[in-house]
């Protein structure tokens, strides 16, 4: 009924990398049935839903997010009936299974581009975005891309398709040439293929950079930023012009009339808050929820990602605040902090060598304890770490190796100091095989893995860690039960506490006359708490009790859930 919560106002979602999860043929690339080998641990884990990472045809350029086949598992992960025996598998434990839509864009070996690009005048023509040259510019001329807007992933957003003497834009690799979602056709498409997935019986959807597919028609060109190469095209395609046109559209054509067990959440690069609220109003049936990205850009420097300037903990305390706050009567909050393009938590904003279960903790009781649907993503719950690569060559994600290429050719900077900053904020960081045991390869392929085990495997392991008197994984559990069994944890309105504190993060819940309070010392050293901030009964802690006096301190990383009244 519309005043009872939806489900997944108290559910955790677990992300799967399917590439390193668990390999089960020794191919060195994780599938399907290294998943349904899985599913006792992750049920164990206690978490509701299970987002896989796209396991559709594709040649791979970017590990999937290039779709040559909506309907075709890719043998690399398997077949169809594999995947419905992981689907069975996931419904008889009373999970969901949610899907990653990848509708910004196709593999540029999909039959549809296939056929776009064939000639000026083929029917599909117009299901991608095909531009002349600029005016004044030979096709092939440097300048003649049809705007000045850069890729994510380096180079221009343009590549010149000679054959037919028009360039074709892509936001992401040339690989992945654009929608054009103008085209009634390609919107239809799409929702079939959904609707096809749904009656198979998947739960939803994960969107990817689902806010990117409304473009200003008129493409302008972007600022060019200073040192930069590329114009910024960012303001003339995120959360454009038709974007809730699309969103409600779709609503309409795939969800309308389903059951209500459903679960939505778009990916949204620079989406704001009163964005965020439209996307997920109940009332306007366009999404459940978002990713926003705002705290995982608050360590980039001047020159973004690659400009690591670390985290200060205000701004953290800040962004977060004004998403609770802005989201508390209308829409929902995703929450996480990692994800399979982010640097792993732990060692990004925490202390991966000194204190790693103690700051792992902390970070996930600060997340889980906050307001809105959680995110697991592999091996967070075991407190994985950055991978200390040494060279360019152990890299596979081609946004860190094209960023490389770039910054040492034509930006001419120096490669040490460019790998540097890859070593931090690299995708691979997050993409390093699951560390199940000690085992050889750390128990995720008998084989060669596509990208090489973090060599701590042998001390950062699931078999290790759930030993151990300190699990993360339990630590987890804990987190989960709570969410499960506390009303207040699920949808009490939130209050931060000690707003300009550098290291203390403390805030509040309250729900039906109950308070909960957290407490966190995100440092290495001793903080003494304000009076009376750390009383109260303990419901959870990253450490153990150690009696009444330590009510006025908090050790390194110490984390607490109190209940205040
Ligand atoms: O990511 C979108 C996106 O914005 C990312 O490029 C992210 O901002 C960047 O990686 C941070 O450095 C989605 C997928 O999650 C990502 O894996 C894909 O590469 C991308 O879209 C294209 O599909």
């Amino acid at each position: 009924t519309p005043s009872e919560p939806a489900w997944w106002t108290g559910a955790v979602v677990y992300q799967i990398y399917p590439r390193s999860f668990a390999d089960s043929d020794g191919d060195g690339v994780g599938d399907l049935r290294g998943i349904i080998g899985k599913l006792d641990y992750l049920a164990e884990l206690g978490v509701d839903v299970l987002w896989l990472s796209p396991v559709y045809q594709s040649p791979h350029h970017d590990n999937g997010y290039d779709i040559s086949d909506y309907r075709l598992i890719d043998p690399v992960f398997g077949d169809l009936g594999q995947f419905r025996e992981l689907l069975d598998g996931v419904h008889r434990r009373g999970m969901k299974l949610v899907m990653d839509l990848v509708v910004n864009h196709t593999s540029h070996e999909h039959e549809w581009f296939r056929e776009s690009s064939s000639s000026l005048d083929h029917p599909k023509r117009d299901w991608y975005w095909w531009r002349d040259p600029r005016d004044g510019f030979a096709a092939g001329e440097q300048g003649a891309e049809p705007t000045n807007w850069g890729s994510a992933f380096s180079g221009p957003a343009w590549t010149l398709h000679p054959a037919t003497g028009q360039y074709y834009l892509h936001l992401f690799a040339s690989q992945q040439p654009d929608l054009n979602w103008e085209n009634p056709e390609v919107r239809a498409a799409v929702y079939e293929m959904m609707n096809w997935w749904l009656d198979l019986g998947v739960d939803g959807f994960r969107m990817d950079v689902i806010n990117y597919i409304s473009k200003d028609q008129t493409l302008p060109d972007g600022k060019v930023p200073a040192g930069g190469l590329w114009g910024d095209g960012a303001p003339h395609f995120i959360s454009g012009p038709r974007i809730h046109d699309y969103l409600q559209e779709m609503h309409r054509e795939v969800f309308a009339g389903r059951d209500a067990e459903l679960i939505t959440v778009g990916e949204m690069p620079g989406a704001t808050i009163e964005e965020a609220r439209l996307f997920t109003d109940p009332a306007r049936r366009e999404l459940d929820m978002i990713f926003q990205f705002e705290h995982v850009g608050l360590d980039y420097g001047p020159g973004g990602k690659w400009d690591y300037q670390g985290l200060d903990l205000a701004d953290l305390k800040a962004s977060w605040n004004r998403w609770q706050t802005g989201m508390a009567e209308t829409g929902w909050n995703s929450l996480y902090l990692n994800n399979h393009d982010q640097p792993r938590l732990v060692s990004r904003f925490g202390d991966d060598t000194r204190f790693r279960y103690e700051s792992a903790t902390l970070w996930a009781t600060l997340l889980h304890l906050h307001r809105g649907t959680p995110y697991i993503y592999q091996g967070e719950e075991l407190g994985m770490t950055n991978v200390p690569f040494s060279s360019i060559e152990d890299y596979r994600d081609l946004e860190s190796i094209n960023y490389f290429n770039e910054a040492t050719a034509a930006l001419g900077l120096d490669p040490d100091q460019v790998l540097s900053s890859i070593r931090v904020m690299s995708r691979d960081n997050a993409r390093t095989p699951m560390q199940w045991s000690d085992a050889a390869q750390a128990g995720f392929t008998t084989g060669e893995p596509w990208l090489s085990v973090n060599p701590n495997y042998p001390t950062i392991n699931a078999e290790a860690d759930r030993a151990s008197e300190r699990s993360i994984f339990q630590y987890y559990q804990r987190l989960i039960r709570l969410r499960h069994d506390s009303a207040v944890v699920r949808l009490g309105r939130f209050t931060l506490l000690e707003d300009h504190h550098p290291t203390l993060y403390a805030f509040t819940r309250t729900h039906g006359g109950e308070t909960l309070t957290v407490v966190a010392n995100v440092s290495g050293e001793n903080l003494i708490l304000p009076q009376g901030a750390g009383q109260g009964k303990r419901l959870l802690s990253n450490y153990p009790d150690s009696g009444a006096g330590d009510t006025g301190r908090l050790r390194p990383w110490e984390a607490r859930v109190l209940q205040t009244a």
